[in-house]
């Protein structure tokens, strides 16, 4: 298998998402209303990660495209839980790709205390040979919620799940604190706002990168 080949079309696509959503933030800004978009990143998944997670789920390489959602991964970090309601207006509202799944894992939170929306897109990449069609995986998420599952994320990568009981029951403490920490934030939320538009006038964001 060409992997480099195979991952092109997932290269152009994160590229081509992160400038239409950092776009969207930039649009916001320019209008002076609040920006339900904080920030954007994205990653296309490394070639070891789509190897084990394929092995792990049993996917053959002839069905990585159609099984493998997350190869195409973007990530939309939004300030307020309030916040990613309005994200997924926005994307429900586009022409220029085709929501096939959502997964809502903030009124389901995993087991694991992670929280976060999941939105599977079908993505048209233009290509020198034609259209190819794509899946890519958004997820959505606070700040807080973000900060959670980085943190997670990597100690799960130290441990391989296998947590001692200890740093367990820490890590389920951490995603209260998270959650308490959203449901304040959002109590708080019209004041915050207010004094961000303040601090933040149209004139000092022509040139926000
Ligand atoms: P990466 O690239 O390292 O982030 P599952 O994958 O079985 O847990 P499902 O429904 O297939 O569940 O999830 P989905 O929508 O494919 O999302 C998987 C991705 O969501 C993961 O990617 C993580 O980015 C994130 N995620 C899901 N569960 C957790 C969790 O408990 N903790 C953290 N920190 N992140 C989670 P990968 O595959 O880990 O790849």
């Amino acid at each position: 298998m060409n992997w480099e080949e195979f991952l092109d079309p997932y290269v152009q696509a994160v590229g081509e998402l992160k400038v239409k959503f950092r776009g969207m933030r930039k649009q916001f800004q320019k209008k002076n209303r609040h920006s339900p978009i904080e920030f954007v990143t994205g990653r296309v998944k490394p070639i070891e990660s789509i190897k084990n997670k394929a092995k792990l789920r049993g996917v053959k390489k002839e069905n990585l495209e159609q099984e493998m959602q997350d190869i195409a991964g973007i990530r939309i970090m939004v300030q307020f839980v309030e916040d990613v309601e309005e994200v997924l207006e926005l994307l429900r509202d586009r022409k220029d790709f085709k929501i096939i799944q959502e997964r809502d894992y903030i009124k389901n939170q995993k087991a694991s205390g992670y929280r976060s929306y999941h939105v599977v897109i079908e993505y048209p990449v233009e290509t020198i040979d034609g259209r190819k069609l794509i899946l890519a995986e958004i997820q959505i998420r606070t700040l807080a919620m973000n900060f959670w599952a980085t943190i997670e994320h990597s100690l799960n990568y130290k441990y391989q799940g296998e947590f001692p009981e200890e740093l367990k029951e820490r890590i389920a403490k951490t995603a209260k604190i998270a959650y308490a920490l959203d449901e304040e934030m959002s109590q708080i939320r019209e004041e915050i706002q207010e004094a961000q538009l303040l601090f933040n006038p149209p004139a000092n964001k022509l040139n926000d990168g």
